[in-house]
């Protein structure tokens, strides 16, 4: 299972082409789209979702509603493509545009234009931009789809918005995430299930806009419904943690990431940490308390899959602040400012639950692996009733 997407955050549109999807798997173009509106949601978004209304387009690898095990191919359109046909324009011009020379500090400006030789920064922001995660979400909702018949379902909600979120850690077990839970989530402008925090997260957001800053904070993505036995030891990057791990730190802002208790687990002994085994009457697994987020080895242990993701506040700042002219190598008070978003974070865990349904997908396809759904679903509920 792999996947690349191509395009810049002003060109025409994202393109993305997914291969290793198993034939016979039935897609709901709709939930797709569902999941593309969730992200462009949230408190805190700025001008240019006004303008987008993203939605997939198929342009290879389904027919009549299910995959054929070619590849996919989707494309979701720019429209704000319109505005920059002059500037984004892939024929050479008679006369360029002005090129952007100012970085901004915490943005890919001044680490992309030095690595790739750009003198006009828009050639680094167009592809840095935070734009391509769209397209990550619609492979990630196409993974959702085929995770859904083996019983996993990916949730996501943000815990913390600057310095204003919950003030205890939040259990980890299976009964702290019932589907109630996720309503509330679903509801909420800042994807909160707690309405007072929602309102105080909101306030803080306008705080910092007011004062033409911006807000960082953390999600916290769950897997519910995951078999045991998905990862492994045997090689580092075989590990499920290593993979989530890579997978969330690709999110553009994404600075820490935790699993299960994470950093609370190194302030606390062993004995308050580790997860106590039981085996139900019914003849099921399960454990007393979930720190480990749901791996032990490397390898799922049927708990829910627990992953906490920090992003740092966004870049564009509407108060600038100092930096580098590229072009003079003069000193300045003020980088530009650019039209952008003052907090992603809700955004940032829909991402979150993509990336987490692309790690998923890859691992239940090497441990059920087959070329149709059926074959892979016959290998699952083999290894279940074993
Ligand atoms: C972004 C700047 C803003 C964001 C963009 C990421 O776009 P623009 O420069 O067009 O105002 O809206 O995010 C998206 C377009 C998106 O779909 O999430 C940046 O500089 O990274």
């Amino acid at each position: 299972f792999r996947f690349l997407t191509a395009g810049e955050s002003h060109g025409p549109c994202l393109t993305i082409i997914v291969e290793g999807l198993p034939a016979g798997l039935e897609i709901d173009r709709e939930a797709i789209d569902r999941d593309l509106r969730r992200r462009q949601g949230g408190y805190g978004r700025g001008g240019r979702m006004k303008i987008e209304k993203d939605s997939v387009r198929f342009l290879s690898g389904i027919r009549h509603g299910r995959t054929l095990g070619s590849p996919v191919t989707m494309q979701i359109e720019n429209r704000d493509w319109v505005n920059w046909q002059q500037a984004m324009s892939p024929e050479p011009l008679e006369e360029l545009p002005e090129p952007v020379t100012r970085v901004r500090p915490g943005h890919a400006d001044f680490t992309g234009a030095m690595k790739y030789g750009h003198r006009d920064v828009r050639n680094v922001i167009e592809r840095a931009s935070s734009r391509e995660t769209a397209a990550r979400v619609a492979v990630g909702s196409l993974c959702r789809q085929l995770l859904q018949p083996f019983g996993i379902s990916i949730h996501s909600h943000v815990l913390a918005i600057a310095d204003v979120g919950y003030e205890e850690p939040r259990p980890l077990t299976r009964d702290a995430y019932p589907p109630s839970l996720w309503e509330q989530v679903e509801a909420s402008p800042m994807r909160c299930a707690d309405p007072a925090l929602t309102e105080r997260m909101i306030a803080r957001i306008l705080e910092a806009k007011r004062a033409g800053d911006t807000c960082g904070g953390v999600f916290e993505v769950v897997a519910l419904g995951v078999p045991i036995g998905l990862g492994s030891y045997s090689q580092w990057d075989r590990r499920l943690s290593a993979r989530l791990g890579l997978a969330m730190l690709s999110i553009p802002s994404a600075k820490a990431v935790e699993i299960g208790a994470g950093l609370e687990a190194a302030r606390r002994t062993g004995s308050q940490v580790h997860d106590v085994l039981r085996h139900g009457a019914d003849g099921s697994w399960y454990h007393v308390t979930n720190n480990a987020g749901g791996i032990e080895g490397g390898i799922t242990n049927g708990e829910p899959l627990v992953v906490r993701v920090a992003l740092k506040p966004i870049p564009s700042l509407a108060h600038p602040l100092p930096a580098v002219d590229l072009a003079s190598g003069e000193n300045i008070d003020q980088t530009r400012y650019e039209r952008s978003d003052v907090c992603v974070v809700p955004a940032g865990g829909v991402v979150g639950e993509a990336m987490m349904a692309i790690v998923l997908t890859e691992a239940l396809l090497e441990k059920y692996g087959g070329d149709s759904l059926e074959e892979m679903l016959r290998h699952f509920q083999a290894s279940q009733s074993a």
